[in-house]
């Protein structure tokens, strides 16, 4: 059966039913054309498509998997777990034991919440601010993005950024006026912003390593400066590691940093490829949310054992492999030194952006440390690259505003043959520039 079909009459079919064809927007391959491959399976560091292609993912399912597709001890603590009950929409002990290894890796979290997805987390998180302070005004950094929540679909990166739209329909102007939204290392901008709305600001929330305008990482003392004038404006902080929480080292980048947010939103790896997120901090502000406190917020598959399951293996493999993140970093620093150094090589004007085992390429030779730099880079050539490297079976993220994820399953073998397949398409584009 699988043999009859192929992506595109799999996307025609699926067209009938989801706008795109797909259920979530940056997957439809808008920004950079042709079909997306329907994936059939995954395993290691690489997926199968419904015409049998093999691709090596620098998707990783948008960052949760770390380990690669299928490890197998989150596959049995699955199997066992949904042995047991898929979901009972009430308390279990695995929740606990989860929680447990998540404050060891953050001790900024004290107290937390676990939610279904990124969104919700980063959403919560707002609320109990303004709950907790009782202040409107967000502020966050253009091209960041927390998800598709009203109030932080403002100047958003990932796929508003890719599809180019500025202001969502349906976020009312009164919402959208309570974000304020800068540019991210930005120092001034930021200083104004405090000057002019001091005493009102509820929290600052930002990704403190961007991967949603692409990978922009801070610059020197931009997270401290936020730390002490939020400290000192009452107002609270949120760091969106969503991407970033168990990807960047086992304690995210505010360990890396030393910085202690008073919130933090973790999503994708604390899930171990499953849906799961949280949203934590300070037992002080925690407490304000229901039942303990007036702050409601709740969720039927919240705490869901399966995902907890999975999010519990997860953690356990990665905390019991002590050279897990320096392996991860060395691969993904030869990975993309390779391909800047491939397209330099050919003549392109590349900037390559790399935090930890994230990575973008920036068709500029300009430095990108913002949104407004970032949209500098050549989209049509980024097109042209995505395309020529899925046609050599290398899946990257169809949108310039996304950052590439590496595994801990790309060994040499699949690093040998992304550099490959890169060399190819640089010498491709080149030729057909010049045609
Ligand atoms: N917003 C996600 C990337 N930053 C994409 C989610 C998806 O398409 O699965």
């Amino acid at each position: 059966m699988i043999s009859s079909i192929t992506n595109q009459s799999a996307l025609d079919e699926s067209r009938k039913y989801f706008p795109g064809g797909v259920n979530s927007p940056v997957r439809a391959f808008k920004a950079v054309g042709g079909v997306p491959p329907f994936i059939v399976s995954g395993k290691g560091p690489c997926i199968t498509d419904v015409e049998g292609h093999h691709y090596v993912d620098y998707v990783g399912s948008w960052g949760p998997l770390i380990l690669g597709h299928a490890d197998k001890d989150i596959i049995s603590a699955i199997t066992s777990a949904a042995e047991k009950g898929t979901s009972f929409g009430a308390p279990t002990v695995a929740e606990t034991q989860l929680a447990e290894l998540i404050v060891k890796a953050f001790p900024a979290i004290e107290k937390m919440r676990f939610v279904s997805s990124g969104t919700e987390a980063t959403m919560s998180a707002v609320r109990l601010a303004r709950g907790y302070t009782n202040r409107t005004l967000i502020l966050k950094f253009e091209g960041c993005y927390h998800g598709h929540a009203d109030s932080l679909l403002v100047s958003a990166g990932s796929g508003v950024a890719t599809l180019g739209i500025p202001d969502c329909p349906g976020v009312t102007p009164q919402t959208a006026s309570c974000t304020i939204s800068i540019p991210f290392n930005d120092f001034e901008a930021f200083d104004m912003a405090f000057k002019t709305h001091r005493g009102h600001i509820a929290a600052v929330i930002l990704e403190p390593v961007c991967g949603n305008m692409g990978v922009v990482e801070p610059v020197e003392g931009f997270l401290k400066m936020i730390r002490e004038k939020t400290l000192e404006d009452g107002s609270l902080l949120i760091f969106d590691e969503v991407m970033t929480g168990f990807r960047s080292c086992f304690g995210g980048v505010q360990t890396l940093a030393c910085i202690e947010p008073d919130l933090t939103c973790l999503g994708k790896v604390v899930g171990g490829g499953l849906p799961l997120a949280v949203y934590g901090g300070k037992r002080e502000i925690m407490n304000r949310i229901a039942p303990d406190g007036p702050v409601y917020q709740a969720g039927t598959l919240s705490g869901n054992p399966i995902a907890v399951a999975a999010g519990t293996a997860a953690l356990k493999k990665l905390a019991d492999n002590p050279d897990f993140y320096t392996n991860l970093l060395a691969t993904t620093e030869k990975l993309s030194e390779s391909l800047l150094k491939a397209g330099r090589n050919r003549g392109f004007d590349l900037t390559l952006n790399r935090s930890g085992s994230m990575f973008t390429l920036f068709f500029t030779k300009d430095q990108v440390r913002n949104f407004s730099d970032a949209k500098k880079s050549d989209t049509v050539k980024f097109a042209k690259w995505f395309r020529g490297m899925l046609s050599h079976g290398i899946y990257l993220p169809p949108s310039q505003f996304e950052a590439a994820f590496v595994s801990g399953t790309h060994k040499q073998e699949e690093i040998d043959r992304t550099i490959q397949a890169a060399e190819k398409t640089f010498d491709e584009i080149k030729a057909h520039t010049h045609s």
